[in-house]
């Protein structure tokens, strides 16, 4: 879950899903999740396969539903607090697919680690339109809290931009996804490469 995390957005994307993950996937995104909130089941499934099969060397992780991942052999999902309970969705994938948890307090952040959870997604950092039910912005402050009692990786999203994005890093987050700052630019490769450069040391240090 280090570095730069892509989420898909058909509504803010300008080119379409499929080519955003083929730019994200040639960038060298790690991680790729496809989020959709509007389409019934067969269109996600169907969209998903696409998708899927674009995730060369990126693990491919739907939002929300265990059915799409399911149907689609996806490495896992990610769920909010008010999605299938992870023990549930657990049960359903079995001990190797990824679970990743949204968290908004320290309280959810040591609960989702002590369930189970793969990473946690700490969220919204700041403001963000992108997703209006997002809760209060969780700030810098508490995503240090959170670095400071949970181990497991953490992901920082919303309302994250360039000029935010090194203080997210420098306050402990792992990864990173900035939705708007990428899926609305012309050229989404190349955005995202932007946000990839402020992770080169640790990359360097990895291999
Ligand atoms: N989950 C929490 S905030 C958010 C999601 C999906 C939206 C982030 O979008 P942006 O445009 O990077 O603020
Ligand atoms: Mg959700």
């Amino acid at each position: 879950m280090k570095g730069y995390y892509f989420i898909t957005d058909t509504r803010l994307s300008r080119a379409g899903n499929a080519n955003d993950v083929a730019q994200a996937v040639a960038a060298g995104v790690r991680v790729v999740q496809y989020r959709e909130k509007e389409a019934d089941t067969p269109a996600m499934i169907e969209e998903a396969r696409i998708l899927r099969r674009l995730c060369r060397g990126a693990l491919f992780l739907i939002n929300d539903r265990v059915e799409v991942a399911l149907a689609v052999e996806a490495d896992g999902v990610h769920l909010g607090q008010e999605d299938l309970h992870y023990s549930e969705a657990r049960r359903l994938l079995g001990p190797g697919k990824i679970i990743g948890i949204t968290v908004n307090t320290v309280a959810q952040a040591i609960e989702a680690a002590q369930l189970g959870a793969d990473y946690l997604g700490v969220s919204p950092i700041f403001a963000t339109r992108t997703k209006p039910d997002a809760g209060e912005p969780a700030g810098l402050a508490l995503l240090r809290e959170i670095r400071a009692r949970v181990r497991l990786p953490l992901v920082a999203i919303g309302g994250i931009t360039l000029d935010n994005a090194p203080a997210v890093i420098q306050a402990g987050a792992d990864g990173l996804c900035a939705i708007s700052a990428v899926v609305t630019k012309p050229d989404v490769r190349g955005a995202i490469a932007y946000f990839q450069r402020l992770f080169k040391d640790g990359y360097d240090a990895e291999g």
